[in-house]
């Protein structure tokens, strides 16, 4: 009898428990504390079997440059050794997971694999692969939602108004403390320490977008978390839509990392004294965060524009054909080489600091889509970039920012403009009601810029 969390958990095959060592694949939790995954797989292994835990390093990973695997690794790097610390076994494999993974799980004769919950293509066609080769249970366990998404909603959701109710009714439930992971006796498979001088010498990663000064793992996310809810927490409601402020909670690496787990983050903050910085910073956590997992698990195309609302696609269709006052191709935006000062700062913050502001990714999108060939041009551009650059890149927020920016997903109509039909409409003059643009674009201006891509 296979034990599965009934409310995390979910059995990815059909195949017995059998004698022998239990796999964590860690994917997208790539952390000690705090890990659902984690946590199960301790469990099935009692003290009878040893854990090991797996991290399968592909070659390449949409798009991902030096920035993002130089901070995952390093992250990694501390995995390893708080593991050991711990007694269990740290094993890095290189290749991509489905042509890594199976040959180990014999190797080790494993007698189950847990690993992470992730609704993005790549990881869903690796666990697909792999729970058909192996011959043991792939069980897969949500490690990054309070509210689990497969239980949450079984199909795609309108919008935050349709999820949040849902969210909210089970929060009281799955808001829960995390077990200790603890220690263990049983002894491991004598894997070595992983030779992390090699695994980064043998990287074939466009080193052209450099890491940025963010201190990777899980330590830091923690003082990270602690620092945003002594300091910026009360004030987060207001700071939010303010660059200037730096308001935001700069966590969103550690989650896209998996580094924190966003649920110790719920726990931590909703243990503060209520008021409209917690509740607008759970919102973006917990309800946000959560409807992007479950529009990226129920909508296979999550990349792409025919993803979009309907309304969206009718009304984009009938402005395709409007004229446009600017036309920049991927290198002008890259390049932070539009006419528009504003514009080029937010390029720039991004190309340097790996982070630009939430409102301001709204506003960047939408020219995007203001100043691009067509809809589907400008997306392809935003997620281009925005992957490349960000250091949250490639996680279901991020696309979900792009569709909600470029083509109305989880929004609703507005005034109808030229190029933008009814999709919701931001710009420079809407910028300056909310805070001081000049000084936003002092900071971040095309000069330095120069210096950080010459
Ligand atoms: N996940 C892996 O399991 N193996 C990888 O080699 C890997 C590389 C990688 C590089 C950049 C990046 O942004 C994410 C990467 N991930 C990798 C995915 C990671 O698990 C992400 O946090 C989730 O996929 C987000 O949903």
């Amino acid at each position: 009898m296979i034990k599965v969390d009934r409310r995390r958990g979910c059995l990815l095959n059909q195949a017995e428990f059998a004698d022998g060592p239990v796999i964590y694949w860690m994917s997208r939790e790539q952390r000690v504390r705090d890990n659902w995954g984690l946590l199960h797989a301790r469990e099935l292994a009692g003290d009878k079997y040893p854990l090991i835990v797996v991290f399968c390093l592909a070659p390449a990973f949409v798009g991902a440059t030096m920035r993002h695997y130089d901070f995952m690794l390093r992250g990694l790097q501390q995995v390893e050794r708080d593991l050991r610390f711990l007694g269990y076994e740290f094993v890095l494999l290189s290749g991509a997971a489905d042509k890594v993974l199976p040959e180990f799980v014999r190797e080790v004769g494993a007698g189950a694999v847990v690993t992470d919950f992730d609704p993005l293509r790549i990881k869903q066609q690796w666990q697909a692969g792999i729970g058909q080769e192996i011959e043991v249970p792939l069980i897969e366990m949500d490690g990054h939602n309070v509210v689990p998404a497969r239980f949450v909603s079984g199909k795609r959701e309108y919008g935050a108004r349709t999820i949040r109710p849902k969210i909210h009714r089970l929060m009281p439930e799955f808001l829960e403390e995390f077990p200790a992971l603890g220690t263990t006796q049983v002894k491991g498979a004598g894997f070595p320490a992983t030779d992390w001088e090699q695994v980064f010498s043998s990287l074939r990663v466009d080193e052209t977008v450099s890491p940025v000064d963010l201190a990777p793992g899980e330590a830091a996310a923690h003082t990270a978390l602690d620092e945003f809810i002594s300091k910026r927490l009360v004030k987060y409601a207001e700071d939010r839509n303010d660059p200037n402020a730096e308001g935001t909670s700069r966590l969103s690496a550690y989650y896209h990392f998996g580094q924190l787990a966003p649920q110790r983050a719920a726990l931590n903050v909703v243990a503060c004294p209520s008021g409209p910085g917690v509740e607008a910073y759970i919102e973006e956590l917990v309800i946000r965060r959560e409807l992007s997992d479950n529009f990226c698990l129920h909508t296979p195309n999550y990349d792409s524009l025919d993803s979009a609302p309907e309304w969206a696609l009718k009304t984009l269709a009938e402005h395709a054909a409007d004229l446009r006052d600017y036309a920049y191709s991927y290198e002008d935006f890259e390049q932070a080489r539009t006419h528009s000062a504003l514009w080029n700062a937010c390029q720039n913050q991004m190309v340097q600091s790996g982070f630009m502001h939430g409102y301001m990714r709204m506003y960047w999108a939408k020219k995007i889509l203001e100043w691009s060939a067509s809809p589907e041009e400008a997306l392809r551009i935003v997620i281009a970039l925005n992957d490349r650059f960000e250091m949250d890149g490639r996680d279901p927020n991020g696309y979900v920012g792009a569709l909600w920016s470029v083509a109305g997903v989880h929004d609703r109509g507005w005034k109808k403009r030229p190029v933008f039909g009814s999709i919701r409409y931001m710009n420079d003059r809407g910028c300056r009601r909310k805070f001081d643009v000049d000084a936003y674009i002092a900071k971040w201006s095309p000069r330095s810029l120069m210096r950080y891509m010459s």
